[in-house]
């Protein structure tokens, strides 16, 4: 049997960043792939770089999935960055103390509340910000949330740790950041808002109000790597280049992009000295981002999985999902923003080219079509009308509103690829409540797109909603290629 990973135990030379004193200052949120592999990474190299009590107290949300294995490893684990070129993996040292927060929330309120952590991150993802899809704001009527806000109830959503931890927090005034590190646009500024919302409906004194407006940062921050799921593949790659075990490791790309607004309370680690970019223009950066990368790649997933491809790469590898895509990118997502200075769209794009082609990554189609409910919002909406409002179609945003929909609300008599099943939506539900009776594809259609899943100004837009319901048709009459032909004719 091979030596399990420990502090004992890792291979010379293999260590990234280094050894971090013991004591914490980051409390994390969101113990899953992208953080280990993006944030503790960043820190864990600003340490070895500049030094800090910068060690990370992490809280997964609800499973001891990660925890258990990475406690029995002395909170170590390692990174298998897959690149053509050759794998290679190290060691991540940067965690002190690890948790599952729906075993003991209470310890994470008081770890928010502690006045030597000076920065609370969080990868929740999208959903873990319960806001209302139609709004924006936070969703006061889901359950999670209606119940936080008893007084006197001990949190359980993200939101909810947040604002009641800050809470407690303000007893001491010790200022500190919370940091978005989210696929959210504005994702500091929305964090603001949603922890205010919580806090005035909670109902608290101005104390508390005045102390987060005045002592809690909360920079916007643009994050980027791709990060899939770990399979039995990847930690016998770990084992067989490390020579010892790791039961939880994080595959990756090698590309990583870090771009933050320098404003953090309570200070920071020299995450500059990581790789990342300090930047006033967070909000080029992230349209950039959560449009040409992510809103691409909702696409590709949508179309794979309507075309029965696996992962990304088979699915780009398909001649009309990189048509689609390319031709998003170039007519209806690039016109939208005015990108960061001196930025060249142009590499960008091609090296989105070289990530989503990487064979190594596997990235299933399934896992980026997951949560479209909530990531659509995200992706979709805004940059659609944009052009709406100038009179013009966005057909492509059209085509994956349509290709999501046959995915996860398809309508009667149409059965997508099986692969569709394996897509973890959670409004999946409700969504066949809103359709239930619905005569045509047209009305199937529109009942989404009025029900409170996108925003009232975008279900406003008839002539959106026709053209999801002409795309749907060609989708579930004559097959998803005929409806992205369509698309490219137009
Ligand atoms: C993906 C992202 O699952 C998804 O929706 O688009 O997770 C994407 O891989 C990352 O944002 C890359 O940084």
């Amino acid at each position: 049997m091979t030596q399990g990973l420990g502090r004992s135990s890792v291979p010379a030379g293999t260590l990234i960043g280094a050894s971090a004193p013991d004591r914490t200052g980051i409390v994390h949120l969101g113990l899953g792939n992208f953080h280990r592999a993006h944030g503790a990474v960043y820190t864990a190299q600003a340490m070895a770089a500049a030094g800090g009590d910068w060690g990370i107290r992490g809280f997964a949300h609800s499973s001891d999935r990660v925890v258990a294995p990475m406690r029995a490893q002395d909170n170590l684990y390692s990174i298998l960055q897959l690149t053509e070129g050759g794998t290679k993996a190290g060691v991540v040292d940067v965690h002190r103390d690890t948790g599952v927060a729906a075993h003991d929330p209470a310890a994470v309120v008081a770890a928010i509340a502690d006045p030597a952590h000076r920065i609370v991150s969080l990868t929740v993802s999208e959903v873990g910000y319960t806001r209302d899809p139609a709004t924006g704001r936070l969703a006061l009527d889901h359950p999670e949330v209606a119940a936080d806000l008893v007084a006197g109830s001990t949190p359980r959503t993200a939101m909810g740790m947040i604002a009641r931890g800050l809470e407690l927090r303000a007893a001491s005034g010790a200022p500190v950041a919370v940091l978005s590190c989210d696929n959210l646009q504005s994702n500091g500024d929305v964090t603001r808002a949603v922890v205010e919302e919580f806090l005035n409906a909670a109902g608290v004194n101005d104390d508390v109000l005045s102390f987060v407006s005045s002592s809690v940062s909360f920079p916007n921050a643009m994050v980027d790597r791709i990060v899939p799921k770990t399979t039995a593949e990847h930690s016998q790659r770990v084992e067989d280049l490390l020579g010892v075990t790791d039961r939880c490791p994080v595959p990756a790309e090698d590309f990583s992009m870090w771009v933050l607004e320098d404003d953090f309370a309570g200070g920071r680690p020299a995450w500059d000295l990581a790789g990342a970019t300090f930047s006033t223009e967070l909000e080029a950066y992230e349209m950039v981002k959560l449009r040409l990368l992510n809103g691409s790649h909702s696409l590709i997933a949508y179309l794979g999985v309507l075309a029965g491809a696996p992962t990304i790469d088979t699915a780009w590898g398909l001649d009309f999902v990189r048509e689609a895509v390319l031709g998003g990118i170039a007519e209806d997502y690039l016109p939208t923003f005015t990108p960061p200075t001196g930025f060249d769209a142009d590499a960008y794009v091609s090296e989105l080219d070289a990530r989503w082609r990487n064979p190594l990554i596997g990235h299933a189609t399934t896992q980026v079509g997951s949560d479209g409910s909530v990531k659509l919002l995200q992706r979709i909406p805004d940059a659609a009308l944009f052009h709406l409002r100038r009179g013009r179609i966005p057909h492509r945003l059209a085509l994956c509103t349509a290709a999501w929909i046959a995915c996860v609300a398809p309508p009667a008599g149409f059965d997508p690829d099986p692969l569709a099943e394996r897509i973890a939506e959670p409004a999946r539900e409700r969504l066949a409540e809103t359709v239930d009776g619905a005569v045509t594809v047209s009305d199937h259609v529109r009942r989404i797109m009025t029900g409170g899943f996108f925003p009232a100004a975008l279900a406003d837009q008839d002539v959106f909603t026709a053209r999801v319901a002409e795309l749907l048709t060609l989708i579930t009459r004559d097959g998803v290629r005929t409806a992205a032909a369509d698309v490219a004719a137009a």
